[in-house]
C-alpha cells in the first residue's frame, strides 16, 4: 500500500518536472505579424505591411503598423485600409476577405474616435508623386496583434471618411493575409 502510494507520487512529480517550461525566466518574445500585398485584378498596389504590439505612454495597448506601398494611383491620393475578418483572399475583387473585423459590433469610425471597428485602422498618407507611401509606426489603439493573425488586410480605392457604414472607401485595390512575421530585420 505504502509503496504503491510512493510510486503514485513519484509519477506526479516526473509529470510536474517533465511538465516546467525549461526557459521560464525568459519573457516570451510578442509576436509580430507581416502582410504583404497582392493586386486585385486590374490593379497593380503592392506592398509590405508589419504589425507590433505596442503600449502607448498612457498604457494604452495597441499596435504599431510600418508599411511600403507602391502603385496607389493616381499619385498624391489618400487611401483607406482596413483590417478585414476572413483571411480568404481567393477572390480576385478581394471580397471574400468579408467586411470590416468589428468583434463588438459597433458602427464604423476613424482610429481617433471613441467608437470604431477594431479593424478601422483609417487612411494611409497621401501617396507621393509615384503613387508610393511609407508609413512609420501607425498607432492603433485598442487593436491587438494576436487577434488579426490570420484575417486580411485591405487598401481602398478612395479615403475613409468616417462615414456609415463603412468609410465610403470603394474598391478594393489590394488584399493580403497577416501571418507570424520572422526575426526583425532592421
Ligand atoms: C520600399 O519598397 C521599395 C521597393 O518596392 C524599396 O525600393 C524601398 O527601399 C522601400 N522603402 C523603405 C523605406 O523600406
Ligand atoms: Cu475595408
Amino acid at each position: 500500500m505504502l509503496a504503491r502510494l510512493a510510486a503514485a507520487l513519484g509519477a506526479i512529480v516526473v509529470v510536474a518536472l517533465s511538465a516546467a517550461p525549461a526557459d521560464a525566466d525568459c519573457p516570451k518574445p510578442k509576436p509580430s505579424l507581416i502582410c504583404v500585398l497582392a493586386p486585385t485584378a486590374g490593379n497593380s498596389v503592392h506592398g509590405t505591411i508589419t504589425v507590433s504590439p505596442a503600449r502607448h505612454r498612457d498604457g494604452t495597448k495597441g499596435v504599431l503598423i510600418n508599411a511600403n506601398i507602391t502603385g496607389l494611383l493616381p499619385p498624391r491620393t489618400v487611401h483607406g485600409w482596413h483590417v478585414h475578418e476572413f483571411g480568404d483572399v481567393s477572390a480576385d475583387n478581394g471580397k471574400a476577405t468579408g467586411g470590416h473585423y468589428n468583434p463588438k459590433g459597433v458602427v464604423h469610425g476613424l482610429p481617433g474616435g471613441t467608437v470604431r471597428h477594431q479593424g478601422d485602422i483609417g487612411n494611409l498618407p497621401a501617396s507621393d508623386d509615384a503613387g508610393s507611401v511609407v508609413v512609420q509606426g501607425h498607432w492603433v489603439p485598442k487593436l491587438r496583434a494576436k487577434k488579426v493573425l490570420g484575417r486580411a488586410l485591405i487598401i481602398h480605392a478612395l479615403t475613409d471618411d468616417g462615414g456609415q457604414p463603412t468609410g465610403n472607401a470603394g474598391a478594393r485595390l489590394a488584399q493580403c493575409v497577416l501571418g507570424v512575421a520572422g526575426p526583425a530585420k532592421d
